[in-house]
């Protein structure tokens, strides 16, 4: 047999770079590569039928530089599987990340709900939270200008509930016939394939433009909830009203929240902007930074309980999506907690698989009238079948309730149970133990009387488009507004038709006269466009401080992040009494330097680094600190990273502490003094900056509409 002949030598790439990791029995072959040998606590590799595998590097050849053979079947197997690894992601919400936790009920609903998860207080029922964004596709970036979803599948003593939910409380629409319009014109325009995960452009807000009932939404998607600071720090909401549903068969309506214990917090547009460039996956390894260090994030989880008559006296109709009530009207009561604890062992396996369908509800709680809600209740079961590719996705693990379940459904795709027995119906008289009615225990729905005409009508009810909008705008802070302002500025200059432009000028003004013109002023509007005509009167309702991000916040650096950055030189002592400080107040500190391999400090210790300033902007994280010896901040004064790590931290409102050295790093950034620019030498002082932004910088900074 002629000899192959080989033309590289494989070799683990890694093996270089890290500390011997546990490579276990290998052996070099004939062609250099590498064959790790099972033994020990490593099994054999076997093929999907068990059968054991001698070699995983070579397929079948007739000869060592010969054609492939078809009667391969461990090579055939194993791409086979592979080129089908991916399944469709979903249609919308495709780009998530999920974590398991537990809820634990903290006070009882019983005289409103028979839900056991709702009255039995001190009970943990665990659960499976994803959080996702709405339009870009899997691999898309965490952290475009969009909607966070959150959903939350419950795994109850009476089956699982699904709470899926979004992070804004309204929502575009208020009839489910119109989400393929608003997802169509929201993706990727289909002739040209992009924007890939973005709102600006001009499908989306022809769209929007179009849609007078959005005009609510319309103002919290451009508010900085969209760009949230971190998956842990955004509120979730049900969105619209449910029924519990007690003993006597009483319903109340009810509406759910998650309120995060690290506060509100969102980030600056140019800030995220730059983020999507640092780490594509920001918000994805934050939750597992943060899970992995055991620092579990948690949300209060609140509802808002109210009657039919109540309902008749709001404003609004509470059945429509695209209002909320404001807590001022119904305040929330907390009645519990959710804690996040276990990131899954698989992605794939979780994240990717679990299915969460609003039609999955538990006996106790039941369905509004809500016709956003009525058309997701057949959406969510229908899409599992394309993604899934079977009816029996409930017995994925991840989607399995954890109390006993049975029925006489049989069969179909991927079967995974073994029923026994002869009976796959009911009645039967032949099985002594298959499943029965529960009268008692059983869901029932709530028992009302519906009378009216049928037809494809709009309630009148629905009519007004803008009072809760101007209520929302009214309500923020001037710097909220502002964002607002300038983001719909930003969003409406990509859009390329002026008609476009002009139509959602129009729509503003309903909104807030001053809006508006900001607006028109940021877009260099020649003249102010006419208003569309209102279906209904606009009302003036009382601002609703609750609904701020910044009246939300909390002054903390629980749960943030500040970067040192260092270099050969540099003051050890001033690097540890910052780095202890800000550790002490709850934040992850992260050293950064030139090189990754270490700093060699002015008493010639070396100190060990954690990121390479090339690669780690200061917009990862919260606050920033630079600790310079003269030599230091000569060398990075030309080192472009270096500049843009302060000057961005600047721009982005965070604090910066800088020792004496550092000046002259924070004078070639052309930064001035303020009160978030403090003297490294007085931790305390940078400590109470960087719990929060220092917003009255901004208009030092950028032009905001
Ligand atoms: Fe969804 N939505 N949606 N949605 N939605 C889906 O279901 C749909 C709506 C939300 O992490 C899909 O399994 C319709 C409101 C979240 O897996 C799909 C309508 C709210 C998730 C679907 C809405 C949401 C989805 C895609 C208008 C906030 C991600 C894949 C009637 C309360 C769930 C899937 C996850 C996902 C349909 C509107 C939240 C296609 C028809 C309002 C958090 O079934």
């Amino acid at each position: 047999m002629r000899k192959a002949r080989t033309t590289s030598r494989s070799k683990n790439p890694k093996a270089d770079n890290r500390s011997a990791p546990v490579h276990g029995k290998a052996q070099s072959a004939e062609g250099g590569e590498l064959h790790q040998v099972a033994g020990g606590d490593h099994p054999p590799l076997t093929t999907n039928q068990g059968v054991v595998l001698s070699d995983n590097q070579n397929s079948l050849r007739s000869n060592p530089r010969g054609p492939t053979l078809l009667e391969d079947f461990i090579l055939r197997e194993k791409i086979f599987h592979f080129d089908h690894e991916r399944i469709p992601e979903r249609i919308v919400h495709a780009r998530a990340t999920g974590v398991h936790g537990y809820f634990e009920l903290t006070a009882s609903l019983k005289s409103y709900t028979t839900a056991r998860i709702l009255t039995e207080v001190g009970e943990k029922t665990p659960l499976f939270t994803r959080i996702s964004t709405v339009a870009g596709g899997a691999g898309s970036i965490d952290t475009p200008r969009d909607v966070r979803g959150f959903a939350v599948k419950f795994y109850t003593k009476e089956g699982n509930w699904d709470l899926v939910s979004n992070n804004i409380p309204v929502f575009f629409i208020q009839d489910a016939i119109k989400f393929p319009d608003l997802i169509h014109a929201v993706k990727m325009e289909p002739d040209r394939g992009f924007p890939q995960a973005a709102t600006a452009h001009d499908t989306f807000w022809d769209y929007m433009s179009l849609t007078p009932e959005a005009m609510h939404m319309v103002m919290w998607i451009m508010s900085d909830r969209t760009i949230p600071r971190s998956l842990r720090m955004i509120e979730g909401f049900g969105i619209h009203s449910f029924r519990l549903i007690n003993d006597a068969g009483e319903s109340t309506f009810v509406k759910f929240h998650w309120r995060p214990k690290l506060g509100l917090q969102s980030t600056i547009w140019d800030e995220t902007v730059k983020i999507a460039g640092a780490d594509q996956d920001y918000h994805r390894r934050d939750m597992f930074e943060a899970i992995e260090a055991g620092s579990f994030p948690e949300w209060e989880f609140a509802v808002q309980l109210f009657t039919q008559e109540e309902a008749d006296a709001f404003p609004f109709d509470h059945l429509d999506a695209t209002k909320l009530i404001p807590e001022e009207l119904v305040p929330l009561r907390v009645i519990g907690r959710m804690v996040l604890d276990r990131w899954p062992n698989n992605f794939f396996a979780d994240t990717e698989q679990v299915a969460f369908c609003p039609s999955h509800v538990v006996p106790g709680i039941d369905f509004s009238n809500d016709p956003l809600l009525q058309g997701r209740l057949f959406s969510y079961l229908d899409t599992q079948l394309s993604r899934l590719g079977s009816p029996n996705f409930h017995l994925i693990p991840v989607n399995a309730p954890k109390c006993p379940f049975g029925n006489h459904q049989r069969d179909g795709h991927m079967q995974m149970a073994q029923p026994t027995g002869r009976v796959a119906y009911e009645p039967n008289s032949l099985s002594e133990d298959s499943p029965r009615e529960a009268p008692t225990r059983g869901f029932r729905s709530a028992s009302l009387s519906e009378t009216g005409e049928k037809g494809r009508i709009r309630a009148g009810s629905f009519a007004d488009h803008y009072s809760q909008a101007r209520q929302f705008y009214r309500s923020q802070t001037k710097y909220e507004q502002a964002h607002i302002a300038s983001a719909l500025v930003f969003e409406l200059s990509k859009v390329e038709h002026l008609h476009i432009r002009k139509a959602m000028v129009g729509h503003l003004r309903h909104i807030e006269e001053d809006l508006a013109k900001r607006v028109a002023t940021g877009l260099a509007l020649e003249n102010m466009p006419a208003a569309p005509v209102a279906a209904a009167p606009v009302l003036e309702l009382d601002p609703s401080p609750a609904l701020q991000i910044i009246g939300k916040m909390k002054d903390t650096l629980e749960g943030r992040a500040v970067g040192i950055l260092i270099a050969d030189g540099s003051d050890g002592a001033a690097i540890k009494r910052i780095s202890k400080a800000a550790t002490v107040a709850g934040a992850t500190v992260k050293i950064v330097a030139p090189k990754v391999g270490g700093a060699k400090l002015a008493d010639g210790s070396v100190l060990a680094v954690d990121k390479q300033l090339a690669g780690t902007p200061s917009v990862v994280f919260d606050a920033i600190a630079v600790i310079l010896s003269d030599e230091g901040a000569r060398a990075l004064m030309t080192e472009g990273a270096a500049i843009e790590f302060v000057r961005d931290a600047f721009g982005h409102l965070k604090a910066i502490a800088a020792d004496d050295g550092a000046q002259a790093l924070l004078k070639k950034a052309h930064i001035g003094k303020d009160a978030g620019v403090v003297d490294a030498s007085n931790p305390a002082a940078f400590i109470a900056a960087a719990k929060t932004r220092q917003w009255d910088r901004e208009e030092s900074v950028r032009t905001l509409a």
